[in-house]
């Protein structure tokens, strides 16, 4: 399919910003492990301050380059799919809100006017400029649905007896789960932080703050996820052997609305530990959570027997093999578009260790281990860290090579790039989660305090994983280093053919048709009512006091 041009820029730009402003986020990510390490022995380095640093490698990696990614991501799959023209007026309206959006957040951060972290807890205040960049930032990330919506009823119209495409559904109804998570952070935004920071009131809530922060932090790190769950279900099959297939369709769209349903009443595991809500409901939210784990392993079935299906059909011989078969997946391959397999499959090995740390958090008292150690940023690393940034990568490096009509350039660092980082970020996650049982803080400048054997809090048991996470942290850069090598030589180097839109598309092995699992809207009224009600109690706990006043901010 040859794309329109204007809108074709669009998505490039999209994902070239974001991974541009990666670079910055990698670097920051880099300076953490030498801060907490003790390598850099101050409270800055190269004019840039700590905490500084670590709401740049936060805000960009987890915020900006995700949300342009699924944005780039999102407009490709509609438009390949449904076939129907995206409108370039929509398409610059969005990337131009995002765009001037994460210049005024960028000039707060790199000013040191917004050391808030990407949480943005109060009673740290940051300027102004920080929350309306971030707002006009979220708003063009929503605009693309002006398209969307549209183009899906029509197309729904003129094909009654057809099921939506898999990658069209997953999209839309991750879309829409965006919306409604953000209504919460949107209203923490405009009736607390934006007018505290103007100087518009003198006290907000905090506490009210946070539960209106994680009643959107949780359902986000799905709103990332989805899209690499789009990509395990239709393009990782479909490439893994040439015409592989996915083992069941149906499996996909339940594991699509579980997350619909189950992304929402489960905030309150990320505040076990706040003291202004009662323990019943933080109970019945970790019960949920253990809900929301439910669509995560059926996709990791699904994934696993759409490999073993595709494998076994390639390789008829070991159609009684146990585990054999899973030598014969392309792990490092530079047939095709066999390479982007590698990023799918570092990431699951990756994905697989942080959905056990993920229920180890869940878990209320268990949480009351691990909350604020660098055992939270293990699992991190994992999931939002290991398969949706990797498969990110993948699929940008693959998308630009299409959309531009180039060649991928230095395909062996392509190759590698993945596994560098699958093997950093797995030592990383190793040297964060033991130190992390042994009480070593996240979010500290531990090089400074705790490993600093000048200090009176010196703790020497801490060392070892610190420097073992330095280690890591190179090894994940070298990988990045690699990726960054291939995708900007991709750019850069001349067209050699047709500019094209394509995305591998695996068939379905069972195709069933449950028209329960075709519709959106049901689902969504659903969990929203849902989401409100499981809400209701906590805020009140957190409001009891008021709803305004409670503390003034500082910068
Ligand atoms: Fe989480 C904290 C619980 C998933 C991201 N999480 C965080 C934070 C981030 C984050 C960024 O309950 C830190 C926030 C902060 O700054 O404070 N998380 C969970 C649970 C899941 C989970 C239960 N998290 C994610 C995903 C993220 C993400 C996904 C980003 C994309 N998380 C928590 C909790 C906290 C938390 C607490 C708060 C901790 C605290 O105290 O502060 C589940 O959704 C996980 C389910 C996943 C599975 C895995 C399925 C496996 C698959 C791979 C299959 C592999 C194959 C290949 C087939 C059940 C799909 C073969 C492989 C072989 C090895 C054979
Ligand atoms: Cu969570």
């Amino acid at each position: 399919m040859k794309p329109d041009s204007s809108v074709k820029q669009v998505i490039i730009y999209e994902i070239v910003l974001g991974i541009a402003l990666l670079v910055f986020g990698v670097y920051h990510g880099l300076m953490q492990v030498l801060y907490r390490a003790g390598v850099i022995k101050d409270m800055s380095f190269a004019s840039i301050e700590y905490y500084q640093g670590l709401t740049l490698h936060g805000v960009i990696n987890a915020i900006v380059f995700t949300t342009l990614f699924i944005v780039a991501f999102g407009n490709a799959v509609f438009w390949y799919h449904l076939k129907k023209p995206l409108r370039p007026a929509v398409q610059w309206t969005s990337f131009i809100l995002m765009f001037v959006g994460t210049l005024m957040a960028a000039w707060a951060m790199f000013t040191g006017r917004a050391n808030v972290l990407y949480t943005f807890y109060p009673p740290l205040l940051a300027h102004w400029t920080f929350y309306l960049g971030a707002a006009l930032f979220l708003v063009g990330s929503i605009v693309p649905l002006l398209d969307w919506i549209p183009n899906y009823l029509a197309w729904k119209r003129e094909n009654p007896d057809k099921k939506v495409p898999l990658a069209v559904f997953g999209v839309l109804v991750n879309h829409i789960m965006w919306v409604i998570m953000l209504v919460p952070v949107v209203i923490e935004v405009l009736f607390q932080l934006l007018p505290l920071s103007l100087g518009l009131v003198s006290e907000i809530n905090p506490s009210l703050a946070r539960t209106l922060f994680w009643a959107f932090g949780h359902p986000v790190v799905y709103f990332w996820l989805l899209p690499a769950y789009v990509m395990l279900y239709t393009v990782l099959p479909k490439i893994v052997t040439g015409d592989g297939k996915l083992y069941s369709d149906s499996a996909a769209r339940l594991a699509f609305i579980l997350f619909l349903i189950f992304s929402f009443p489960v905030g309150l595991h990320h505040q076990f530990t706040e003291p202004g809500v009662t323990n019943n409901y933080k109970l019945i939210h970790a019960f949920f959570t253990f809900g929301v784990a439910i669509p995560s392993m059926l996709t990791a079935f699904t994934v696993a027997a759409s490999l073993e299906y595709s494998i076994k059909s390639k390789y008829p011989e070991l159609k009684d093999s146990l585990f054999y078969w899973w030598t014969k997946i392309p792990y490092i391959s530079l047939e095709g578009d066999k390479w982007l397999v590698s990023y799918f499959m570092a990431g699951l090995f990756l994905f697989f260790v942080g959905g056990i740390t993920g229920i180890i958090n869940a878990s209320y008292n268990m949480n009351l281990v691990v909350h604020n150690t660098s055992f939270v940023p293990g699992h991190f690393h994992t999931t939002v860290g290991g398969l949706v940034t990797l498969s990110f990568l993948g699929m940008s490096l693959y998308l630009v090579s299409k959309l531009t009509g180039k060649e991928i350039r230095f395909k062996g660092l392509a190759v590698l790039a993945p596994w560098l980082w699958w093997q950093g970020m797995l030592i990383f996650e190793y040297a964060m989660s033991v130190a992390g049982l042994h009480g070593f803080p996240r979010r500290t400048n531990t090089g400074i305090s705790y490993l600093n054997p000048d200090s009176p809090l010196y703790r020497p048991e801490w060392v070892g994983y610190a420097e073992l996470s330095v280690f890591a942290g190179i090894l994940i850069v070298l990988g990045f280093v690699f990726f960054a090598i291939s995708f900007f030589g991709t750019l850069l180097s001349p067209k050699v053919r047709e500019e094209t839109l394509e995305l591998p598309s695996a068939e379905a092995y069972h195709d069933e048709k449950v028209p329960a699992l075709n519709k959106i809207l049901p689902w969504a009224v659903f969990s929203s009512l849902l989401f409100l009600i499981s809400y209701i109690p906590p805020l009140y706990d957190v409001t009891k006091r008021g709803v305004f006043f409670d503390s003034p901010g500082y910068n």
